[in-house]
């Protein structure tokens, strides 16, 4: 485990290098982070809860495309390492660096397709991932870059699959529990198979059971900015913008709960604890432009707890 503590403020941050998976962020608030307790965290499957990354899919491989990727890509996982050096405490905040190779990652990549170890040998289609956290007395600021190091441009998505825990099982409680400023985004209701609905003032929360649905940015709109209530009359606000070449492309958001019946059917879920936790999840998702070879790309997320 990577432990982070900024010295100044006492909030800190711990990083399972499997997946580069963020396990707690504790602020003066208490730990803002959910991880199921049934969780494997032996590098068996990827981390249930804290903020897993997810590279350079989301969600299952695109129908008939006959690739056998596994949901969510490779980038979680897999062990990724520290870069030398990079792990810091300073009066203005802490923090470290950890980076994954494609060729490094044995797991999690399927076949036929272009991150496939058979496609990838010819160094068409590389990459190097790099994963920048920083804690201060105000936030936890994470930065995913992707750097295209190969020689084709590729399509990708990338998303941080953030996992707040909501005190006193009050997930259900609209009035505890929900996320606040997607209005006007386009929603992708996965539960009802129903896609285009627009959005209302009403913040989304989790009273009609399970919720997942991507909310995909209006016209113009690059950065979700939402305010999470997070139960015990807490609310916690993130902020999340993303670059391709530097330029700013516009960042959806996630947000999801498996219900009592989705809990019950995950293995390393407990069954109970669908009500201890809200998913809000920023990512580069819509048909962006390909990242070219030697560009790269950036989705950060910054969560002021
Ligand atoms: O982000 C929401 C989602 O795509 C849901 O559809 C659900 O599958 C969740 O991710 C968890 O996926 P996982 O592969 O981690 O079980």
């Amino acid at each position: 485990m990577i432990d982070i503590v900024h010295s100044k403020s006492g909030s800190s941050v711990s990083i399972h290098p499997f997946g580069a998976t963020i396990i707690s962020y504790k602020s003066s608030g208490g730990e803002n982070l959910f991880v199921s307790r049934l969780s494997k965290l032996d590098g068996s499957k990827a981390i249930r809860g804290g903020i897993p990354i997810v590279f350079p899919i989301f969600g299952p491989p695109p129908k008939d495309s006959g690739s056998t990727m596994p949901q969510h890509g490779f980038a979680r996982n897999n062990m990724w390492k520290v870069k030398e050096g990079s792990q810091h405490d300073s009066d203005s905040h802490a923090g470290v660096t950890l980076t994954l190779d494609l060729a490094d990652a044995s797991k999690g990549r399927g076949g036929n397709n272009i991150w496939s170890e058979s496609e990838a040998k010819t160094g068409a289609t590389s990459c190097q991932l790099i994963f920048e956290v920083k804690v201060d007395n105000e936030a936890l600021s994470t930065t995913m870059i992707v750097q295209n190091t190969g020689s084709d441009a590729f399509d990708f998505n990338c998303l941080l699959h953030t996992y707040y825990a909501v005190e006193g099982k009050a997930a259900q409680d609209p009035k505890q529990c929900y996320a606040k400023g997607l209005q006007g985004y386009s929603i992708i209701d996965k539960v009802r198979g129903v896609s285009g609905e627009i959005c209302g003032e009403d913040p989304v929360d989790l009273t009609a059971g399970a919720v997942d649905s991507v909310y995909m940015a209006p016209e113009g709109k690059m950065a979700v900015n939402v305010e999470v209530g997070v139960g015990g009359g807490r609310t916690v606000k993130m902020e999340a913008f993303g670059t391709i070449d530097d330029k700013p492309v516009p960042a959806s958001c996630v947000v999801w709960n498996p219900s009592a019946e989705g809990a019950a059917g995950m293995g390393d879920f407990g069954d109970d604890q669908y009500q201890e936790m809200i998913c809000v999840e920023p990512g580069i998702l819509g048909d962006q432009p390909a990242l070219g070879p030697g560009k790269k790309a950036s989705l950060t997320q910054l969560i002021f707890a």
